[in-house]
Order: C-alpha cells, then sequence, then structure tokens
C-alpha cells in the first residue's frame, strides 16, 4: 500500500493561501511502500514534516541576514546549526498546548510550535502586528499567546526560573500540560538556572529545561564556561533528570524529548536535556567570529550542518526524492518571499504605542 504524503499541509497549516495548493494533497509517495513507511522506528510522515520544519527556519534565517546586510533590518541572530534539535524537540511537545519559553536561537522551534513566517519577518522588521511586541522588542524575542510562547526576555537565563513558576502552577491547577524552555550552555552559569533547577527538583515540576550546547557562549569556548565536560552533569545536584543527545540527530533528539516530556507529563518530574549542536554563524549580525574561530574550525563546522545531513538520510532511506525537495524548497521560498514583502510593506508602529501597554492610562 501507498502512502499519501502531504507536505503541503504544512504550507495549509501555516495559513498561507499563497503557497497552499490542493492539488498537492493528490500527491502520493512512489518511492516509499508500507514496509519502510517508518524509519528508525519513526514515522516518514513526522520526519518529512520535520525535514520541511528544518527547511522553512533555515530560509527564513538566511534572508533574514541578507536583509541585514541589506541595511534593512536592524539585528538578526541566528539559529542555523541548531535546527535539527530544536524541531525535534517541538515535534516531541503537544504544539501550541504545552508551555514554551523559548530563547533568542530558538526560530525554528518557534516556527514548528506555531509562529508563521510572516510573525517572524513582522518581528525582524519592528513592523505593526509584529505578535511578539508589536515591533517594541527587539527581533527574535519570540512570544505568542495563542501558542503558549510566551516572550523572552533579553538577559540570558531569565526564561528558566519562570518557565519553573509556569510548571509549578500548571501542577498546582492539576493540568497536564508541560513547560520546556531552552537555553544556551553559556547561560546555564547564570543564577536563575540554578535557582529553577533547584524548584524543579523540590517539586518535581512538569518541566523540561533544555540547554542548546553550541560551544560558545559569543566569543568564550566551552571549556573556559565550565570545569565539566557536559552540562548534564550538573541535573544530579539539583535532583532532576540529566540527559546529553547529539542535537544534530533529530531522531535521537526527538526520542529523548518525548522520553523526557512523557515523564514530566506523567508527574515524574524535570529533564536537564541538553543537546548538542553547532552554531554555523557569527554569535549575531554584529559579532566577527574570524577573531576566535579559524577558517578550519568553521570549515569542519559545516560538515555537521544538520540539514544536508537529514536530507541525505532521507534520500538514502527512499523517503525524500530530489524532485520533491526541490518542489518543497520552492514552496517554502514563496512563503518567505511572501512574508518577507508583506512585513517590509507594513506600516510601523504609532509612537504612542511605545509606551502603550507599559504605563497604566
Ligand atoms: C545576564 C546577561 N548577561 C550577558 C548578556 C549578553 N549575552 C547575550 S547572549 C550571550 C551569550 C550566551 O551564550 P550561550 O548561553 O551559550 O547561548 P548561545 O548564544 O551560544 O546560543 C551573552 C553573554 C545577556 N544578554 N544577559
Ligand atoms: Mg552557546
Amino acid at each position: 500500500m501507498m502512502r499519501r504524503f502531504n507536505l503541503n499541509r504544512l504550507a495549509r497549516d501555516s495559513g498561507d493561501p499563497t503557497t497552499y495548493d490542493p492539488r498537492e494533497e493528490q500527491m502520493v509517495m512512489t518511492a516509499v511502500d508500507a514496509a519502510t513507511a517508518t524509519l528508525d522506528g519513526l514515522p516518514v510522515d513526522l520526519l518529512l514534516e520535520m525535514y520541511a520544519a528544518m527547511l522553512r527556519a533555515r530560509r527564513l534565517d538566511e534572508r533574514c541576514w541578507i536583509l541585514h546586510r541589506q541595511g534593512k533590518i536592524a539585528f538578526h541572530i541566528s539559529g542555523m546549526g541548531h535546527e535539527a534539535a530544536q524541531v525535534a524537540i517541538a515535534f516531541a511537545m503537544r504544539r501550541g498546548e504545552d508551555h514554551f519559553l523559548p530563547y533568542y536561537r530558538d526560530m525554528a522551534m518557534v516556527l514548528a510550535c506555531g509562529m508563521t513566517p510572516l510573525d517572524v519577518m513582522l518581528g525582524v522588521f519592528g513592523k505593526q502586528g509584529d505578535p511578539s511586541s508589536g515591533g517594541r522588542q527587539m527581533p527574535e524575542h519570540y512570544s505568542l499567546k495563542s501558542k503558549n510562547i510566551y516572550s523572552v526576555s533579553s538577559p540570558v537565563a531569565t526564561q528558566v526560573p519562570q518557565a519553573a513558576g509556569v510548571a509549578l502552577a500548571e501542577k498546582l491547577k492539576g493540568g497536564d500540560r508541560v513547560a520546556v524552555t531552552c537555553l544556551g550552555e553559556g547561560s546555564t552559569n547564570q543564577g536563575d538556572f540554578h535557582e529553577a533547577l533547584t524548584w524543579a527538583g523540590v517539586h518535581k515540576l512538569p518541566l523540561i529545561v533544555v540547554v542548546e550546547n553550541n560551544d560558545y557562549a559569543i566569543s568564550v569556548p566551552m571549556e573556559k564556561q565550565m570545569a565539566i565536560p557536559r552540562v548534564s552533569d550538573r541535573a544530579s545536584g539539583y535532583g532532576v533528570r540529566g540527559v546529553t543527545v547529539d542535537g544534530l540527530d533529530p531522531i535521537e533528539t526527538y526520542r529523548a524529548a518525548k522520553e523526557a516530556i512523557d515523564i514530566a507529563r506523567s508527574g515524574g518530574g524535570a529533564t536537564l536535556l541538553e543537546v548538542h549542536v553547532v552554531r554555523l554563524t557569527p554569535h549575531s549580525s554584529d559579532d566577527d567570529d574570524s577573531a576566535y574561530r579559524s577558517k578550519e574550525d568553521k570549515a569542519a563546522l559545516k560538515i555537521s550542518d544538520p540539514l544536508p545531513k537529514f536530507r541525505g538520510r532521507l534520500m538514502d532511506a527512499g523517503i525524500l526524492s530530489q524532485q520533491r525537495d526541490r518542489k518543497l524548497d520552492e514552496r517554502i521560498v514563496d512563503e518567505v518571499n511572501h512574508a518577507h514583502q508583506t512585513a517590509e510593506a507594513a506600516p510601523y508602529p504609532n509612537v504612542e504605542w511605545a509606551a502603550g501597554p507599559v504605563y497604566a492610562a
């Protein structure tokens, strides 16, 4: 039996009519039969949706860099190299329902949890309609209330005690949603992280603290950040589970995240989930990483890029053809074009809006 395959569902779900072609619903994957409808135990449909989500984030991220270099946006901070881990964790969640407290590098994850490319573009352009803050926050300080994505604060790690609070509230209310929050490995040296993990252990909170370990805190390498090889080694000090996985492998990460979420949802407490990733770009649009990373180091990073790795794996398994990949890519680029053009043409916020939601009338 052939499996019906519909990447188009992603365009439909994103609510973007310019990219949704109903005829695509009829497409049937010929390369895959029932016997190979799973890869490493995961359904093919799930893996293809994860791949599409990674590709969407990558294309949107690339466009942001171009817009920055053209002087059209003021700032960009990139998630390239983190996409496999972020998408895998998002897909292990009840997306849009579980609480999510992201950090600035989580573009792939907020997209997978329900933000659209247009939402993101309105934010980077600082335009009216930006759901994160109406153009008042820095770019990449994501939030979307309708999808339970909480606002990012600029001081790193502040989201971790907030996530512990959200998880505690959920527990007190007797709900079954979990809270997921992300931060970089460097940020685990902030007091906020330790206070939050202490609470998570003592109160057995339904919390997953994801550490996206890309080996750098701006220019500071991992060995100068902490005297232990793995961030997850810290977990036992708080009485929570500690797990480290290869965040370049979306399947391994999905499994680890699913297990952590299942444990948290069923009352088993929190997990500190460390995902090893690579930061393929400088820290931000305003950083020159040639000052602290050699050309050879950067070339080596490219070999680890999770996007072509996953694409190759799907192709080797006969799940994704060159032609299908090209079509998907074209559709995603259309979506990014639409988001970019719409956001660029959108009006800036009114001046009064700057103080509007801060002070009572
Ligand atoms: C409390 C605080 N101190 C310093 C900064 C400046 N700062 C922003 S990002 C960053 C590095 C964070 O590195 P890491 O946690 O490893 O995350 P990554 O950027 O590598 O994803 C620093 C020092 C900040 N935003 N907040
Ligand atoms: Mg880092």
